[in-house]
């Protein structure tokens, strides 16, 4: 795939300067059109920990300066920010997680790109991702996450790591009160697939298990069928740092995998208040 960025001044961490004052007029403007729409439907759908991140980074409406960002950041969970042209090789990616820096892009869409992108931009990685990572529990999952892709690749898991990133980090529900909320990045930043992860009659909602999880394949270009909903960040960051993902691999990493759109017998639905 051709990626998007500029990768020609990219540190051999794929660490860049993010050039603020480069961003123009119409770029701040159309962030601030972007932040005005998802903060009113993260307000209603999202975790409570994502409004708190929110909050406390007290983001504006024109694109922020990952610098002071990094800062409140590493105040709250000594997670920083690190400017990247944009997706980086899996190694690269997990080597700044399990150090807990995280990789943002630096480039934003352009405006026919409001409701859908391919790659992650500036708008996904930080609105979507950098509030949760206020979140002490989220936090250390996420390093977690990446000390376990740096050893994912010499025990063949890193089709089923990935899977991981996708239904928990990017697509994630978590139970809140007798309802649900989301915290997925892929979820927050989308116009669309904030409601419908949460209203919608049409997806399957099935109680997190992290194997279950790992087998299962996804789709990139259309809201996701299945959504898979954790009961607390306690119970992600569990799954990871207390399980020794290896023999999961090997169990499961040549089976073919569990359709996006599957519900089997193991599986316990998760209901919606009517
Ligand atoms: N690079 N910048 C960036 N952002 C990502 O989310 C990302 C990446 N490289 C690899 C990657 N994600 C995936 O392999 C995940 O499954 C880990
Ligand atoms: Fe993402």
């Amino acid at each position: 795939m051709k990626l998007r960025g500029d990768y020609s001044a990219a540190a051999a961490d794929y660490s860049v300067d993010q050039v603020w004052d480069a961003y123009t007029p119409a770029q701040h403007a159309l962030w601030a059109q972007l932040l005005d729409r998802q903060s009113a439907l993260v307000r209603r759908y999202g975790a409570p920990q994502v409004l708190a991140g929110l909050d406390k980074l007290g983001i504006e409406r024109r694109i922020p300066r990952f610098d002071a960002a990094s800062e409140v950041l590493a105040r709250a969970t000594g997670w920083r920010i690190v400017a990247v042209p944009g997706l980086i090789p899996e190694e690269h990616f997990f080597a700044h997680l399990a150090r807990r820096r995280f990789p943002v892009t630096v480039w934003l869409r352009e405006p026919a790109e409001m409701d859908y992108l391919v790659e992650p931009d500036v708008f996904h990685d930080f609105f979507g991702h950098v509030p949760l990572l206020c979140d002490p529990v989220f936090a250390d999952f996420v390093q977690a996450y990446g000390a376990a892709g740096e050893k994912a690749a010499a025990e063949g898991g890193l089709k089923m790591l990935a899977r991981l990133y996708w239904y928990c980090v990017e697509f994630g529900l978590i139970r809140h009160g007798d309802g649900l909320r989301a915290y997925g990045a892929g979820i927050l930043s989308s116009a669309g697939e904030t409601a419908y992860s949460i209203d919608s009659d049409r997806p399957h909602r099935i109680a997190f298990d992290l194997a279950r999880v790992m087998r299962t394949d996804y789709l990139i270009d259309d809201y996701q069928k299945t959504y898979f909903v954790i009961d607390s960040f306690e119970q992600l960051f569990r799954s990871a740092y207390d399980t020794d993902f290896a023999p999961l691999y090997r169990a499961f990493r040549d089976a073919p995998g569990i359709a996006p759109d599957a519900l089997l017998p193991g599986d316990v639905p998760v209901s919606r208040p009517a």
